[in-house]
C-alpha cells in the first residue's frame, strides 16, 4: 500500500541513510514561492550531508515516499491539496486526493517505509489559550521510534505546557549544543531541557539504545535556528499575540489555525520570519542527513 520510489526502496533497503520529510510546511506553511526554495534547500542539505531525501505525501491517493517531480509540482502548486494529519491517510487515499503530511503523518508514513530520522521545521503543540487543541504530532511522536530534528515547537504555540506535555508523552526532548527549548523563530525561550548532546554521533548512540530497548517514542533533537535569520523573543512574542487576535476575530480553528498564525506571523514581521523559517529547515535537513549517516555507521 505503501509507494516508495525506487531509489529511496532501495537504499533503505542496503542500509543506507535516508531523511523523510513532510510536505504541510510546502503546500500550506510556506507562501509561493518561498514553498520552493525550502524544498530545493532541504533536499540539497539532506544530500550534502551524505543522506537521500524522502518527501511523504498521499499523491493522488497514493501513500508514498518520495515524490515524482511532476508530483512536487502539485504540491508547491497546492491547488486542492489536503493538510493531514496520521488520522487522514486512509480517507485521503481512499478520496484519490492530494494530501501534504504534518510531522504526525510524516511519521507514520516514514516509519511504515522503514525510515529511521525525519527533518521538519517546528512540530505542533498545544494551541494557546486553546488547550483542547493539541496536535496530532505530539501523540505520533509518542508512538514512533523515530529521530525527528526540528527548531522546537513553533512559537505560535503555548510552549510551556507543550513541553509538559511533550513530558507526559515520555519523549525524549535533547538539545542540538543547547539546555534550552528553542523557539522556532527565537533561539532561546527559557524553558530548561534536561539533555545535550554535542553531535551527530551521541544522537545515533542514543537512538541505538532506545531501539534496542524496544522504547516507543521519538528522540526529538532540538536545534536553535541559525543565529544570522534568527528573531527576537519580544518581536515574536508581540506578532503572535496580535495573530492571535485575527484569528479569534476570523473565526479560525482547528487544521487551519496553524497556518493562519504562520501567515500572520510573517506579515507582522515583514517577512524576516519567513528568512528564519527557510534558514531552519535548511539547518534541520543537513543535521538529520548528519545523524543519518551516523546511524550507518554504528550499525
Ligand atoms: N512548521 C512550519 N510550517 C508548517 C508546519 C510546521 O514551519 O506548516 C506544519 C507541520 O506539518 C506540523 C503542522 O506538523 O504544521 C501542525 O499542525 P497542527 O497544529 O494543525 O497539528
Ligand atoms: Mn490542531
Amino acid at each position: 500500500m505503501l509507494r516508495r520510489l525506487h531509489g529511496i526502496a532501495a537504499a533503505i533497503e542496503h542500509g543506507q541513510p535516508v531523511v523523510a520529510l513532510e510536505t504541510s510546511v510546502l503546500a500550506q506553511g510556506l507562501p509561493i514561492p518561498h514553498n520552493a526554495t525550502a524544498a530545493e534547500a532541504m533536499d540539497r542539505a539532506v544530500r550534502e550531508a551524505g543522506a537521500l531525501p524522502a518527501l511523504t505525501a498521499v499523491a493522488g491517493g497514493v501513500p508514498t515516499l518520495g515524490l515524482t517531480s511532476a508530483e512536487l509540482a502539485r504540491f508547491l502548486a497546492r491547488d486542492g491539496v489536503r493538510k493531514i494529519g496520521a488520522r487522514d491517510i486512509a480517507p485521503c487515499a481512499v478520496a484519490g486526493a492530494d494530501g501534504a503530511t504534518t510531522v504526525a503523518a510524516a511519521l507514520a508514513l516514514a516509519h511504515a517505509g522503514g525510515v529511521r530520522v525525519f527533518a521538519t521545521g517546528g512540530i505542533g503543540g498545544v494551541h494557546r489559550g486553546a488547550p483542547y487543541d493539541e496536535s496530532g504530532d505530539l501523540l505520533a511522536l509518542a508512538r514512533t521510534p523515530l529521530v525527528v530534528t526540528c527548531a522546537g515547537a513553533k512559537s505560535i504555540l503555548d510552549l510551556p505546557a507543550t513541553l509538559e506535555r511533550l513530558e507526559t508523552l515520555n519523549v525524549a526532548v535533547v538539545g542540538w549544543g543547547t539546555d534550552e527549548l528553542p523557539g522556532f523563530f527565537t533561539r532561546t525561550t527559557g524553558l530548561r531541557i534536561a539533555h545535550v548532546v554535542d553531535g551527530a554521533e551521541a544522537v545515533a548512540r542514543m537512538a541505538r539504545t532506545q531501539w534496542s530497548l524496544g522504547l516507543p517514542g521519538a528522540i526529538l533533537v532540538v536545534i536553535p535556528p541559525p543565529a544570522a535569520t534568527a528573531l527576537a523573543q519580544a518581536e515574536v512574542d508581540a506578532a503572535v499575540g496580535r495573530a492571535l487576535v485575527e484569528a479569534e476575530r476570523a473565526g479560525v480553528r482547528g487544521a487551519a489555525l496553524t497556518p493562519f498564525l504562520l501567515g500572520a506571523v510573517v506579515a507582522a514581521t515583514g517577512g524576516r520570519s519567513l528568512a528564519a523559517n527557510l534558514a531552519l529547515l535548511e539547518q534541520n535537513a543537513r543535521v538529520a542527513g548528519e545523524i543519518a549517516v551516523a546511524l550507518g555507521h554504528l550499525a
